[in-house]
């Protein structure tokens, strides 16, 4: 770079220059950032290959067999995306009634993977299966495949953009709606957001490929919701709104909040909002058969809206409950393909097909499809191993504890970091006090997170609900719980618990109105001259709010995109573990642009804590240098 800097100088060129010259020019000390993207990807594979990649164990890249991948021509036929766009949103919900069959939504590229896999998988690996998921889910009413915690995992762990996965499946998959999970008030994020800025996102995700908007609030607030319903009724698109389920609606003893007429009513309220679906959102998977069957049932005949139920089978009862729920009338429900269901996840769609073989309301989906892409995603689970969770075999405990399907082992991570990882167990009871201590809640992201980490407080510190009290006025409860008693995520259908809530407000004021109301609007022009500074390509509206949504987290991804270019374009082994001695790898990086790329040798390290790199990039000796972390 200094000799490039030399050559490339002025006065340099001009042979205006002295002996003095490389002391009285500085500017040839400014090295640029590495612009070829052949460099920038030899650092990125320099860096994992010695340092390893967050969350995997260091070992050398493992050999993968190929994924199992169809070689025919798809065939793609039209499917529910066509039908919106020439019905509207109302027709879709009408043409919806009237299927005698059962539709599917796959979570496979969303839920499933956030559930059992903490969200790594990359659109890397959706994309190459794209074209047969077209063809094979053709007939589903919808692909689960953008929203919940797929936002921020995306930049922050894959380091790729999540609005590329929209719009690269997008033109893959033209047949099919694409759905996504939006927090209400908390969009993609776990805190509410002015209202401006849910509207925003709301708009440019429609605009770049979202058909289905599911909508819920983490404590089943109306008033959280209307104003991310209405955004999306503005745009054309379909307003999905969801109660999410807690309880038992067949257990009186359980609760006297959650009961078949506080669905009731919740369903009523959303259909008086204009939503053209509604949803039942069982997030922890509580929802037994026979519950089922009477709560689909009242609900049809509550409201005149197609009913699409989503659950986790974390207890094992999945299929039976879906069975039942078909059986009272459920417009779709939500399942996974064979490999990336079942446990955490949602229930198999390929056990489903076959359970539901014989009877005139199985789901709508062929079932060697079925099997077909549940193969390829069968080998692609096994780049992901280091993210599996460690539950091996269904927990029927959640019917206590409550908890959503993808923050088990969240929790337990969490619970290890603090050193409690051995008293994991009182934990889980620990949670199924706090939710009574906090009134009875709903519990999903991010109210779940809040029970949570008062569960890990209350263990950590050896309280139980007596000694909360005795102790409280002394205590820095965890800045979750206070934002939750504020009234920053919004208000529970018991209100608060208010001994507690002065416990933990110590004398702050709780808000008195919706957060998102009372939030300063987000003034975009002046975020995205804040983005200018720091971004070298154009920034775009999707680019600012990101930045809005997750300034920390899009700034980072920025900065690691300008050092290593877009390494999404990587092979998932290469992008988790680097490379081998000797191996030859062909990358794609742009159309008609390959980097043939030979690692040749490794060096040792140096006292200075580098090692050299020595590769051979399209014929050519390339070396880099690397400080080894490892
Ligand atoms: C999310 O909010 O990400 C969820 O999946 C909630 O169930
Ligand atoms: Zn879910």
């Amino acid at each position: 770079q200094f000799l490039l800097n030399v050559v490339q100088d002025k006065d340099f060129l001009k042979g205006d220059y002295s002996t003095k010259f490389i002391d009285t020019t500085p500017s040839l000390f400014v090295f640029e950032k590495p612009k070829d993207r052949g460099t920038k990807t030899l650092n990125y594979i320099s860096t994992i290959t010695v340092n390893g990649f967050p969350g995997v164990e260091k070992r050398e890249k493992p050999h993968f067999d190929p994924p199992r991948i169809p070689k025919h021509k798809p065939e793609i036929i039209d499917g529910t995306k066509q039908i919106l766009d020439e019905r509207g949103p109302e027709g879709l919900s009408k043409w919806l009634k009237e299927q005698d069959e059962t539709l599917i939504t796959d979570t496979t590229m969303r839920d499933a993977h956030q559930s059992l896999l903490t969200t790594r998988i990359r659109t890397y690996d959706m994309k190459k299966i794209a074209p047969y998921t077209a063809e094979g889910l053709g007939n589903a009413f919808s692909l689960e495949m953008w929203g919940g915690a797929t936002f921020d995992v995306a930049y922050n762990f894959l380091k790729e953009d999540p609005w590329a996965r929209l719009e690269t499946l997008r033109k893959d998959i033209p047949n099919v709606l694409f759905q996504m999970l939006l927090r209400a008030s908390n969009a993609v994020g776990y805190k509410n957001y002015p209202d401006n800025l849910v509207e925003k996102f709301v708009q440019e995700s429609a605009e770049r490929g979202i058909d289905v908007f599911r909508i819920f609030d983490s404590l089943n607030w109306l008033d959280a919701m209307k104003p991310a319903i209405e955004s999306v009724l503005k745009t054309g698109k379909v307003a999905e709104g969801a109660i999410c389920y807690t309880g038992d609606i067949l257990d009186p003893e359980r609760s006297n909040v959650y009961t078949l007429d506080y669905y009731k009513e919740m369903a009523k309220a959303l259909e008086a909002e204009g939503v053209h679906i509604l949803a039942i959102k069982d997030m922890a998977g509580l929802l037994k058969p026979q519950a089922a069957y009477e709560l689909i049932g009242e609900l049809k005949e509550t409201v005149d809206l197609p009913i699409h139920l989503h659950m986790h089978d974390t207890s094992g009862n999945g299929v039976m409950t879906y069975a039942k729920a078909i059986e009272a009338g459920v417009d779709v429900v939500d399942t996974a393909l064979g490999a990336l269901s079942g446990l955490t996840s949602q229930p198999s769609a390929n056990s489903l097909s076959y359970a539901l073989n014989g009877t005139d309301r199985n789901i709508r989906a062929d079932i060697d499809s079925l099997e077909t892409l549940s193969q390829y995603w069968e080998d692609v689970r096994k780049y992901y191993v280091d993210f599996e969770s460690d539950i091996k075999s269904p927990h029927t405990e959640i019917y206590e504890h409550e908890m959503p399907g993808g923050q088990y082992s969240n929790l337990l991570s969490q619970a290890k970091s603090m050193g409690l990882g051995e008293r994991y167990g009182e934990v889980k009871k620990m949670y199924q006090k706090v939710n009574i201590l906090f009134g009875d809640i709903v519990k999903v992201t991010p109210s779940s997170k809040v029970v949570g980490d008062m569960a890990l407080f209350m263990v950590q510190n050896d309280l139980d609900e007596e000694s909360l009290f005795e102790r409280g006025e002394h205590l820095d409860f965890p800045d979750s719980v206070v934002s939750f008693f504020k009234g920053e995520i919004g208000i529970p259908a018991t209100g608060f618990n208010e001994e507690l809530q002065k416990l933990v407000l110590k004398g702050a004021e709780p808000l008195t109105d919706r957060a998102g109301k009372i939030l300063e609007p987000i003034d975009f022009e002046a975020l995205r001259e804040e983005v200018a500074e720091f971004q070298e390509s154009e920034v775009t509206d999707k680019d600012v709010l990101s930045y809005a949504l997750y300034p920390k987290v899009y700034r980072e991804f920025v900065a690691t995109n300008e050092a290593f270019g877009n390494v999404d374009r990587l092979d998932t082994p290469t992008f988790l573990f680097g490379m081998r001695k000797n191996e030859e790898l062909e990358i794609v990086i742009d159309k008609g642009k390959t980097l043939i790329v030979n690692l040749l040798s490794i060096g040792h390290v140096h006292e200075d804590g580098y090692r050299w790199m020595y590769f051979e990039l399209n014929g050519f000796p390339r070396k880099v240098k690397i400080k080894d972390e490892s």
